[in-house]
């Protein structure tokens, strides 16, 4: 199996995580988001990836994946052992409703292209930032009041979900452009927990090979 990451991209850290949880072997194939212009955008990637982001997949099989949930659901099908979704339904539901509202609602209004949308669109380093901001606070506020309701852990329950994994790529997201996070105990919680074990210390942006920092 083969992953085309990004060391700092959000989206291939959650497949990175899910990976790790799984205790699955795969190779990395580096795509740098920002030399010359961003690979990502080369045809010969895009060949690959016609949406031009990362991550993509490659399956034993070479079959090709995009979308960093939709990978995700590929391995728990293939590979169910260490699951990512609680088996009640109704819990489950709302395991993937958590994960959308991070990878749905907050992630693509504060994805690379469009912040170099907006610089190109003459906007101010400090109007930037504060659309930024703005979008995960609006996000963690509903996360950090669904965390309040319930007692586990965890986002749900004892045990890592495909919630906790985007919430900790989010985290590391926010405080990679510096939003405050003070008003948010129950997350930070859950986020340092996750980052306490292995399968997540190993996903972490600058524990990868292409890390350049
Ligand atoms: N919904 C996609 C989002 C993928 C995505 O936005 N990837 C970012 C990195 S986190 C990217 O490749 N950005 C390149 C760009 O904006 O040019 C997923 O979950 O895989």
């Amino acid at each position: 199996m083969k992953l085309y990451s990004y060391w700092r991209s959000t989206a291939a850290y959650r497949v990175r995580i899910a990976l790790n949880i799984k205790q699955l072997n795969y190779e990395v194939i580096p795509v740098h988001l920002v030399k010359e212009g961003g690979e990502q955008l080369k045809e010969e990637y895009k060949s690959l990836n016609p949406q031009g982001l990362v991550p993509t997949f490659i399956t034993n099989e070479g079959e090709v994946i995009t979308q960093s949930l939709a990978i995700i659901e590929y391995l728990e099908e293939i590979f169910p052992e260490y699951s990512l979704y609680p088996k009640n339904p109704v819990t489950k539901a709302q395991v993937k409703a958590m994960t959308l509202s991070i990878a749905c609602d907050i992630h693509p209004l504060n994805n690379l292209r469009v912040l170099k949308y907006l610089k190109a669109e003459q906007w101010q380093q400090e109007q930037v930032d504060k659309w930024y901001a703005h979008w995960i606070n609006q996000g963690f506020g509903a996360i950090e009041k669904q965390l309040n309701k319930q007692a586990g852990l965890y986002c749900f329950g004892d045990k890592a979900t495909v919630a906790d994994i985007a919430l900790v790529a989010q985290v590391y997201n926010a405080n990679r452009f510096s939003v405050p996070l003070e008003q948010y105990p129950l997350i930070k919680k859950v986020n340092s927990l996750c980052l306490s074990q292995k399968a997540f210390i190993d996903a972490i942006p600058e524990n990868q090979l292409d890390c350049d920092l």
